[in-house]
């Protein structure tokens, strides 16, 4: 179903990542190519999102926020769990099996990306403490912790349970948080995993959408 309105998400007008699309608007983005939603884009700078007119929408002052009608919504997780409800292709039809993928985008959100935020913060902002080393270690074996979990649990499967679902396009967002780290890697089902998300041509879409906010092209095709 393709909604009578297009809605409008945020994204960063100058995204620190400089379009590797790390930002939460990327997860939105591909949340509505994956159910074949147009959108519309407003960017804003750093500063334009603290202001009222931001705050109005997001009350933390950050991006992605979606406006559709008279509906406001903020949070990245929020956000994509409203599509997929009002969209087919991102949640089973299945009762039982609807719950366990939604329990798969709580477990990205909640389980898998805060030690995967902590080690960006700390790569980020606290390179020049003396206790910097130490910190990373505990933080990356937090995340070895879970990888290893979700790795086991993964197996040979292709998405967490059954066809690909929210939870996956979540999971895999948080996931990609640490391609750059090299941790990944030491997991061949989940960098396998991240790949098959990443070959979606819904993916590819959202991700060359947001690319073109950086180079300014527009993404062709
Ligand atoms: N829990 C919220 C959600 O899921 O929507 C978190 C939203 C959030 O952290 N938004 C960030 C933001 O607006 C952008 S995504 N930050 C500005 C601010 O707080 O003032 C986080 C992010 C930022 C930059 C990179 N990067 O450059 O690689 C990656 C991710």
């Amino acid at each position: 179903m393709t909604l009578t309105m297009t809605p409008t998400i945020t994204a960063f007008e100058r995204s620190p990542d400089g379009g590797k699309g790390l930002a939460r608007d990327m997860r939105v983005r591909w949340a509505l190519e994956e159910v074949g939603q147009p959108y519309n884009v407003r960017l804003v700078s750093f500063s334009e999102m603290k202001q009222p007119a931001h705050r109005a929408l997001h009350p933390f002052g950050q991006i992605p926020t979606y406006e559709e009608c008279d509906l406001v919504l903020f949070e990245s997780g929020a956000i994509v769990f409203h599509i997929a409800e009002r969209h087919t292709g991102l949640l089973p039809d299945d009762v039982n099996s609807r719950a366990r993928a939604i329990a798969w985008m709580f477990a990205a959100l909640n389980t898998m990306e805060p030690p995967i935020v902590d080690r960006e913060i700390a790569t980020y902002l606290e390179r020049d403490e003396a206790w910097y080393e130490q910190r990373l270690r505990v933080v990356e074996g937090r995340i070895r912790n879970r990888l290893l979990e979700l790795s086991s649990h993964l197996g040979d499967a292709e998405w967490l349970d059954g066809a690909f679902s929210a939870g996956d396009l979540m999971m895999v967002e948080v996931l990609l948080r640490l391609k750059d780290s090299g941790i990944l890697e030491d997991y061949p089902n989940l960098s396998t995993y991240v790949a098959r998300g990443e070959a979606r041509p819904a993916f590819k879409r959202a991700f060359a959408a947001q690319l073109a906010v950086f180079t300014g092209k527009q993404p062709t095709g």
